[in-house]
Protein backbone atom coordinates (compact mmCIF):
# COMPACT_ATOMS: atom_id res chain seq x y z
CA UNK A 1 0.00 0.00 0.00
CA UNK A 2 1.37 3.23 -0.99
CA UNK A 3 0.79 5.89 1.89
CA UNK A 4 -0.57 9.24 1.02
CA UNK A 5 0.43 12.45 0.70
CA UNK A 6 -0.71 15.71 3.08
CA UNK A 7 -2.52 18.15 0.63
CA UNK A 8 0.56 20.68 1.18
CA UNK A 9 2.86 17.88 0.07
CA UNK A 10 0.43 16.76 -2.73
CA UNK A 11 0.33 20.72 -4.14
CA UNK A 12 4.11 20.81 -4.23
CA UNK A 13 4.56 17.19 -5.92
CA UNK A 14 1.98 18.50 -8.63
CA UNK A 15 3.90 21.62 -9.44
CA UNK A 16 6.73 19.61 -10.71
CA UNK A 17 4.33 16.75 -11.70
CA UNK A 18 6.68 14.09 -9.79
CA UNK A 19 7.84 13.37 -6.32
CA UNK A 20 11.24 12.61 -6.82
CA UNK A 21 13.27 13.14 -9.98
CA UNK A 22 17.13 13.14 -11.34
CA UNK A 23 18.76 15.85 -12.87
CA UNK A 24 22.28 16.32 -14.43
CA UNK A 25 23.66 19.81 -13.83
CA UNK A 26 26.97 21.59 -14.42
CA UNK A 27 27.85 23.78 -11.51
CA UNK A 28 25.51 27.11 -12.12
CA UNK A 29 22.13 24.74 -12.24
CA UNK A 30 23.22 22.56 -9.38
CA UNK A 31 23.54 26.16 -7.72
CA UNK A 32 20.06 26.77 -8.44
CA UNK A 33 18.19 23.98 -8.19
CA UNK A 34 20.05 23.29 -4.96
CA UNK A 35 18.25 26.47 -3.65
CA UNK A 36 14.81 26.03 -4.65
CA UNK A 37 12.72 25.87 -1.96
CA UNK A 38 10.13 24.08 -3.18
CA UNK A 39 12.53 20.94 -3.92
CA UNK A 40 14.45 19.03 -1.30
CA UNK A 41 17.52 16.90 -1.84
CA UNK A 42 17.78 13.09 -1.42
CA UNK A 43 21.36 12.93 -2.69
CA UNK A 44 23.97 14.68 -5.14
CA UNK A 45 26.90 12.61 -6.97
CA UNK A 46 29.70 14.81 -8.35
CA UNK A 47 31.81 13.64 -11.10
CA UNK A 48 34.84 15.70 -11.39
CA UNK A 49 34.23 17.77 -7.89
CA UNK A 50 34.71 17.50 -4.37
CA UNK A 51 31.90 18.91 -2.39
CA UNK A 52 30.97 22.61 -3.96
CA UNK A 53 30.96 25.57 -1.74
CA UNK A 54 27.40 26.04 -2.21
CA UNK A 55 26.15 23.07 -1.18
CA UNK A 56 24.54 22.70 2.28
CA UNK A 57 26.69 20.66 4.40
CA UNK A 58 23.69 18.64 5.31
CA UNK A 59 22.71 17.76 2.06
CA UNK A 60 24.04 14.56 0.83
CA UNK A 61 26.98 13.97 -0.99
CA UNK A 62 29.16 12.08 -2.68
CA UNK A 63 32.41 12.03 -4.79
CA UNK A 64 32.17 9.42 -8.07
CA UNK A 65 35.12 8.39 -9.04
CA UNK A 66 34.54 8.83 -13.26
CA UNK A 67 35.22 12.13 -14.91
CA UNK A 68 32.99 13.97 -16.88
CA UNK A 69 33.67 13.56 -20.91
CA UNK A 70 33.55 16.80 -21.37
CA UNK A 71 35.87 18.62 -19.11
CA UNK A 72 33.48 20.55 -16.74
CA UNK A 73 32.38 19.56 -13.51
CA UNK A 74 28.87 18.03 -13.26
CA UNK A 75 26.70 16.92 -10.60
CA UNK A 76 24.08 13.98 -10.51
CA UNK A 77 21.08 15.37 -8.40
CA UNK A 78 18.37 13.83 -6.68
CA UNK A 79 15.21 15.88 -6.06
CA UNK A 80 12.37 15.36 -4.15
CA UNK A 81 9.09 17.38 -4.20
CA UNK A 82 8.76 16.24 -0.48
CA UNK A 83 10.40 16.92 2.53
CA UNK A 84 13.76 15.14 3.30
CA UNK A 85 15.89 14.40 6.72
CA UNK A 86 19.57 13.38 6.34
CA UNK A 87 20.08 9.91 7.50
CA UNK A 88 23.14 8.52 8.74
CA UNK A 89 23.91 4.76 9.70
CA UNK A 90 27.28 4.06 10.06
CA UNK A 91 29.44 4.32 7.02
CA UNK A 92 26.40 5.13 4.64
CA UNK A 93 24.82 8.26 4.62
CA UNK A 94 22.04 9.95 2.30
CA UNK A 95 18.29 11.33 2.90
CA UNK A 96 14.87 9.83 2.89
CA UNK A 97 11.18 11.07 2.76
CA UNK A 98 8.24 8.87 3.48
CA UNK A 99 8.67 6.83 0.25
CA UNK A 100 12.29 7.23 -1.12
CA UNK A 101 15.89 6.88 0.60
CA UNK A 102 19.24 7.80 -1.39
CA UNK A 103 22.37 6.82 0.18
CA UNK A 104 26.11 6.62 -0.15
CA UNK A 105 29.06 4.69 0.84
CA UNK A 106 32.93 4.83 -0.12
CA UNK A 107 34.64 1.52 -0.36
CA UNK A 108 37.67 0.51 2.03
CA UNK A 109 39.47 0.07 -0.98
CA UNK A 110 42.76 -0.37 -0.01
CA UNK A 111 45.69 -2.65 -1.20
CA UNK A 112 44.94 -4.79 2.39
CA UNK A 113 41.83 -5.64 2.05
CA UNK A 114 40.77 -8.10 -0.52
CA UNK A 115 38.27 -6.17 -3.05
CA UNK A 116 35.46 -9.14 -2.44
CA UNK A 117 35.32 -8.16 1.28
CA UNK A 118 35.16 -4.34 1.26
CA UNK A 119 32.19 -5.06 -1.23
CA UNK A 120 30.79 -7.55 0.73
CA UNK A 121 31.14 -5.13 4.13
CA UNK A 122 29.94 -2.28 2.17
CA UNK A 123 26.56 -3.89 1.02
CA UNK A 124 25.94 -5.37 4.32
CA UNK A 125 26.62 -1.42 5.80
CA UNK A 126 23.74 -0.40 2.77
CA UNK A 127 21.22 -3.34 3.89
CA UNK A 128 21.65 -2.39 7.64
CA UNK A 129 21.35 0.81 6.57
CA UNK A 130 17.55 -0.01 4.35
CA UNK A 131 16.60 -1.74 7.75
CA UNK A 132 16.65 1.22 9.92
CA UNK A 133 15.58 3.57 7.84
CA UNK A 134 12.61 1.12 7.05
CA UNK A 135 12.78 1.50 3.03
CA UNK A 136 13.84 -2.07 2.41
CA UNK A 137 13.43 -2.73 -1.17
CA UNK A 138 16.37 -1.44 -2.97
CA UNK A 139 15.56 -0.32 -6.39
CA UNK A 140 18.91 1.15 -8.19
CA UNK A 141 22.28 0.32 -7.06
CA UNK A 142 25.23 2.20 -9.09
CA UNK A 143 28.88 0.44 -8.39
CA UNK A 144 31.51 2.50 -9.61
CA UNK A 145 34.95 1.06 -9.38
CA UNK A 146 38.41 2.27 -9.48
CA UNK A 147 40.68 0.24 -11.67
CA UNK A 148 37.77 -1.96 -12.55
CA UNK A 149 39.10 -4.37 -15.25
CA UNK A 150 42.59 -4.32 -13.64
CA UNK A 151 44.21 -7.73 -11.99
CA UNK A 152 44.26 -7.62 -8.00
CA UNK A 153 46.36 -10.66 -7.31
CA UNK A 154 45.53 -12.76 -10.10
CA UNK A 155 41.59 -12.15 -9.84
CA UNK A 156 40.29 -9.43 -12.25
CA UNK A 157 38.85 -6.86 -9.67
CA UNK A 158 34.91 -6.78 -11.40
CA UNK A 159 35.39 -10.86 -10.44
CA UNK A 160 36.16 -9.79 -6.74
CA UNK A 161 33.37 -7.59 -6.67
CA UNK A 162 31.16 -9.77 -7.98
CA UNK A 163 32.22 -12.16 -5.61
CA UNK A 164 31.47 -9.80 -2.75
CA UNK A 165 28.24 -8.73 -4.08
CA UNK A 166 27.02 -12.11 -4.68
CA UNK A 167 28.20 -12.87 -0.46
CA UNK A 168 25.79 -10.20 0.49
CA UNK A 169 22.95 -10.11 -1.42
CA UNK A 170 22.99 -14.20 -0.90
CA UNK A 171 22.82 -13.36 2.71
CA UNK A 172 19.79 -10.21 3.05
CA UNK A 173 18.35 -9.35 -0.53
CA UNK A 174 15.05 -10.60 -0.16
CA UNK A 175 13.37 -10.34 -3.39
CA UNK A 176 14.58 -13.20 -5.74
CA UNK A 177 15.59 -11.01 -8.64
CA UNK A 178 18.21 -8.28 -8.00
CA UNK A 179 17.93 -5.01 -8.67
CA UNK A 180 19.31 -2.81 -11.60
CA UNK A 181 22.59 -1.77 -11.39
CA UNK A 182 25.48 -0.41 -13.11
CA UNK A 183 29.46 -1.48 -12.58
CA UNK A 184 31.65 0.76 -14.05
CA UNK A 185 35.27 1.70 -13.69
CA UNK A 186 36.78 5.11 -12.99
CA UNK A 187 40.22 6.70 -12.95
CA UNK A 188 40.68 9.15 -10.29
CA UNK A 189 39.43 8.93 -6.02
CA UNK A 190 37.89 6.73 -4.19
CA UNK A 191 35.48 3.35 -5.45
CA UNK A 192 31.74 4.27 -4.50
CA UNK A 193 28.50 2.42 -4.51
CA UNK A 194 25.09 4.82 -4.24
CA UNK A 195 21.54 3.71 -4.58
CA UNK A 196 17.65 4.20 -3.97
CA UNK A 197 15.54 2.50 -2.39
CA UNK A 198 12.04 2.73 -1.53
CA UNK A 199 9.19 1.05 0.60
CA UNK A 200 7.66 -0.76 -2.21
CA UNK A 201 9.31 -2.70 -4.77
CA UNK A 202 10.34 -2.29 -8.29
CA UNK A 203 8.68 -4.62 -10.71
CA UNK A 204 11.74 -5.88 -12.78
CA UNK A 205 12.41 -6.26 -16.61
CA UNK A 206 14.30 -8.07 -18.51
CA UNK A 207 16.20 -8.06 -22.05
CA UNK A 208 14.62 -10.58 -24.58
CA UNK A 209 17.89 -10.26 -26.62
CA UNK A 210 20.01 -10.86 -23.72
CA UNK A 211 20.84 -13.65 -21.17
CA UNK A 212 19.81 -12.30 -17.51
CA UNK A 213 23.52 -10.79 -15.64
CA UNK A 214 22.60 -13.16 -13.16
CA UNK A 215 22.10 -16.50 -14.96
CA UNK A 216 25.36 -15.70 -16.85
CA UNK A 217 27.52 -19.18 -17.33
CA UNK A 218 30.40 -19.39 -14.75
CA UNK A 219 32.62 -18.24 -17.55
CA UNK A 220 32.81 -14.41 -16.54
CA UNK A 221 33.54 -15.11 -13.11
CA UNK A 222 32.33 -17.48 -10.38
CA UNK A 223 29.41 -15.43 -8.77
CA UNK A 224 27.31 -14.04 -11.86
CA UNK A 225 26.43 -10.46 -11.58
CA UNK A 226 23.52 -9.80 -9.40
CA UNK A 227 21.72 -6.92 -11.38
CA UNK A 228 18.53 -6.81 -13.41
CA UNK A 229 18.65 -4.50 -16.32
CA UNK A 230 15.47 -2.41 -16.28
CA UNK A 231 12.77 -2.45 -13.86
CA UNK A 232 9.40 -0.04 -13.32
CA UNK A 233 9.20 1.96 -10.03
CA UNK A 234 5.75 2.82 -9.39
CA UNK A 235 5.24 5.98 -6.48
CA UNK A 236 2.43 7.70 -5.37
CA UNK A 237 2.47 10.17 -8.55
CA UNK A 238 4.81 9.02 -10.86
CA UNK A 239 5.67 5.77 -12.65
CA UNK A 240 9.79 5.21 -13.06
CA UNK A 241 11.71 2.91 -15.71
CA UNK A 242 14.90 2.53 -14.75
CA UNK A 243 17.15 1.09 -17.59
CA UNK A 244 20.41 -0.30 -17.17
CA UNK A 245 23.37 -3.11 -19.04
CA UNK A 246 22.48 -1.66 -22.59
CA UNK A 247 26.27 -2.80 -23.27
CA UNK A 248 26.77 -4.44 -26.96
CA UNK A 249 25.91 -7.68 -25.57
CA UNK A 250 23.33 -10.15 -27.15
CA UNK A 251 23.09 -13.42 -25.33
CA UNK A 252 25.71 -13.35 -22.90
CA UNK A 253 28.37 -12.47 -25.33
CA UNK A 254 29.84 -9.53 -26.55
CA UNK A 255 29.20 -8.37 -30.14
CA UNK A 256 31.49 -5.75 -32.63
CA UNK A 257 34.76 -6.12 -30.84
CA UNK A 258 36.83 -3.01 -31.57
CA UNK A 259 33.98 -1.71 -33.88
CA UNK A 260 32.67 1.37 -32.10
CA UNK A 261 29.61 2.43 -34.57
CA UNK A 262 28.49 -1.36 -34.42
CA UNK A 263 27.92 -1.31 -30.17
CA UNK A 264 26.80 2.22 -30.82
CA UNK A 265 23.49 0.33 -32.64
CA UNK A 266 23.84 -2.79 -30.36
CA UNK A 267 23.20 -0.41 -27.41
CA UNK A 268 20.35 1.51 -28.98
CA UNK A 269 18.94 -1.93 -29.78
CA UNK A 270 19.30 -2.67 -26.18
CA UNK A 271 17.95 0.54 -24.87
CA UNK A 272 14.81 -0.07 -27.40
CA UNK A 273 14.43 -3.99 -26.48
CA UNK A 274 13.86 -2.53 -23.31
CA UNK A 275 11.87 0.28 -23.70
CA UNK A 276 9.36 -1.95 -25.69
CA UNK A 277 9.33 -4.75 -22.91
CA UNK A 278 8.50 -1.98 -20.04
CA UNK A 279 5.81 -0.78 -22.49
CA UNK A 280 4.15 -4.22 -22.56
CA UNK A 281 4.40 -3.89 -19.04
CA UNK A 282 2.39 -0.37 -18.36
CA UNK A 283 1.70 1.95 -21.24
CA UNK A 284 3.83 4.73 -21.49
CA UNK A 285 2.67 8.10 -22.03
CA UNK A 286 3.73 11.43 -24.09
CA UNK A 287 4.60 13.06 -21.22
CA UNK A 288 7.75 10.88 -20.62
CA UNK A 289 10.82 12.81 -19.02
CA UNK A 290 13.48 11.27 -19.77
CA UNK A 291 17.32 11.23 -18.35
CA UNK A 292 20.33 9.57 -19.84
CA UNK A 293 23.81 9.49 -18.75
CA UNK A 294 26.51 7.76 -21.22
CA UNK A 295 29.80 6.15 -20.43
CA UNK A 296 32.61 6.12 -22.62
CA UNK A 297 35.78 4.21 -22.45
CA UNK A 298 37.34 7.27 -24.59
CA UNK A 299 35.61 10.79 -24.71
CA UNK A 300 36.53 10.82 -28.63
CA UNK A 301 33.44 8.59 -28.30
CA UNK A 302 30.82 10.92 -28.01
CA UNK A 303 30.48 12.48 -30.88
CA UNK A 304 29.08 9.35 -32.85
CA UNK A 305 26.94 8.58 -29.57
CA UNK A 306 25.33 12.29 -29.39
CA UNK A 307 24.59 11.25 -33.35
CA UNK A 308 22.94 8.31 -31.96
CA UNK A 309 20.56 9.22 -29.08
CA UNK A 310 19.12 12.48 -31.02
CA UNK A 311 17.92 10.40 -33.54
CA UNK A 312 16.54 8.23 -31.07
CA UNK A 313 15.21 11.02 -28.37
CA UNK A 314 15.71 14.17 -30.30
CA UNK A 315 16.81 17.56 -28.76
CA UNK A 316 14.53 17.45 -25.77
CA UNK A 317 17.00 15.00 -23.67
CA UNK A 318 20.88 16.57 -23.02
CA UNK A 319 22.35 13.18 -21.49
CA UNK A 320 25.18 13.10 -18.99
CA UNK A 321 28.53 11.74 -20.38
CA UNK A 322 30.98 10.56 -18.50
CA UNK A 323 34.44 8.57 -18.88
CA UNK A 324 34.05 5.18 -17.61
CA UNK A 325 35.25 2.10 -18.52
CA UNK A 326 32.79 -0.44 -18.63
CA UNK A 327 33.09 -3.69 -16.86
CA UNK A 328 34.36 -5.95 -19.75
CA UNK A 329 37.47 -4.77 -21.08
CA UNK A 330 35.98 -5.20 -25.22
CA UNK A 331 32.94 -2.71 -24.26
CA UNK A 332 33.41 0.96 -25.34
CA UNK A 333 29.57 2.21 -24.07
CA UNK A 334 27.56 1.92 -22.07
CA UNK A 335 24.13 3.67 -21.95
CA UNK A 336 21.58 4.00 -18.67
CA UNK A 337 18.19 5.97 -18.45
CA UNK A 338 15.51 7.04 -15.88
CA UNK A 339 11.93 7.74 -17.76
CA UNK A 340 9.52 9.28 -15.49
CA UNK A 341 5.79 9.21 -16.58
CA UNK A 342 3.30 10.97 -14.65
CA UNK A 343 0.89 8.28 -13.00
CA UNK A 344 -2.71 9.00 -14.65
C1 LIG B 1 26.67 -6.49 -18.86
O1 LIG B 1 25.55 -6.29 -19.36
C2 LIG B 1 27.61 -5.32 -18.94
O2 LIG B 1 27.80 -5.73 -12.62
O3 LIG B 1 26.29 -4.34 -11.90
C3 LIG B 1 26.19 -3.58 -16.82
C4 LIG B 1 25.38 -3.13 -15.78
C5 LIG B 1 27.24 -4.43 -16.57
C6 LIG B 1 25.65 -3.54 -14.47
C7 LIG B 1 26.96 -4.85 -12.82
C8 LIG B 1 27.49 -4.84 -15.25
C9 LIG B 1 26.70 -4.40 -14.20
O4 LIG B 1 27.02 -7.57 -18.35
C10 LIG B 1 28.16 -4.87 -17.67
Amino acid sequence: MQRSLSPHDQRLALISGTTFAVHYADSSTARALLSDPARWTLGVVGYGAERPNFMPSTCPFVAAPLLPATGEAMFEIWISTLPTRPCRIGPVSGACNDELVFGAIRLEDVADIALEDAVEKSYLAIFDFLEQTGLVEPIRFWNYLTAITADERGVERYRRFNIGRHRAFSARLRAPIPPVASGVGGHWGTSVIYFLAARDAAKPIENPRQVNAYEYPPIYGPSSPRFSRASIYSSTLTRTLFIAGTASIVGHETRHVGDLAGQITETTENLRALIRAADQEEACSRDDRWALKVYLRDQAYREPVETALHGMFGTACEPLYLRGDICRSDLLIEIEAVRQTIAG
